[in-house]
């Protein structure tokens, strides 16, 4: 299969391709949250749901892996290095206690992935610690086991998560995809030039494409 993409097609295989959903969780998305306490706008954010859940489904269809990851951190926040608690001037710090429970802690219920995006089954969910999915996870092993070599994205926040993740997977040999429509920043220039970014110098760190192009591949 190819998709229609820049800086040209990309080429996959479903079998050995996963579609990664990065930190679509309340934390992010909703008031209350990690995201807002930063300072942020995060009604942006949800734009991208609809065109997200579609792509989720047809993928599902198709049999392809979801992996979708959370930025969630220890109860005790040992997993949290001082320098990342100590960062911006948020009104809450990661730990502190919200509206939806306590800031980017594990199983609080601003952790949670939204319900229109909820995971199933079969699917892996990953918690990270850092922006990157790959730093102290067991991803890239579990990739390796199920034999993915390539990776389609979608997710927030574009240039924050959902970039660190791609280059991470670059340097480990994934070709990675980013779904234009399916990731959004609380910046929306910052978005436009993440895009820009990735698929510059001939795809240096991967390729980008509007979510059609792979639900007309996928058809
Ligand atoms: N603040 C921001 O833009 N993003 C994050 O802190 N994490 C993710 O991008 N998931």
């Amino acid at each position: 299969m190819q998709i229609e993409a820049a800086p040209f097609p990309y080429p996959f295989d479903v079998s050995k391709t996963a579609f990664v959903i990065i930190d679509m969780q309340r934390d992010f998305i909703e008031p209350g949250g990690f995201g807002e306490t930063l300072g942020n706008d995060v009604k942006l954010l949800e734009a991208i749901v609809p065109a997200t859940q579609a792509v989720l489904e047809a993928w599902r269809q198709a049999g392809g892996l979801v992996v979708h990851t959370r930025e969630a951190h220890q109860p005790d926040l040992s997993d949290c290095p001082p320098a990342k608690l100590g960062r911006g001037n948020p009104k809450l710090r990661i730990g502190d206690q919200g509206p939806m429970g306590r800031i980017l802690i594990k199983g609080e219920p601003g952790n949670q992935i939204i319900d229109a995006l909820a995971p199933i089954d079969g699917e892996l969910v990953i918690d990270k610690p850092g922006k990157g999915a790959f730093y102290a996870t067991g991803l890239h092993v579990t990739l390796k086991e199920r034999g993915i070599t390539h990776l389609l994205f979608a997710g927030v926040t574009t240039e924050v998560c959902v970039q660190t993740t791609m280059r991470e997977a670059n340097d480990r040999g994934y070709d990675s995809l980013l779904l234009e429509d399916c990731t959004e920043s609380y910046f929306p220039e910052f978005k436009a030039a993440a895009v820009e970014m990735i698929r510059a110098q001939g795809a240096i760190v991967g390729w980008t494409a509007p979510s059609k192009s792979l639900l007309a591949a996928l058809r």
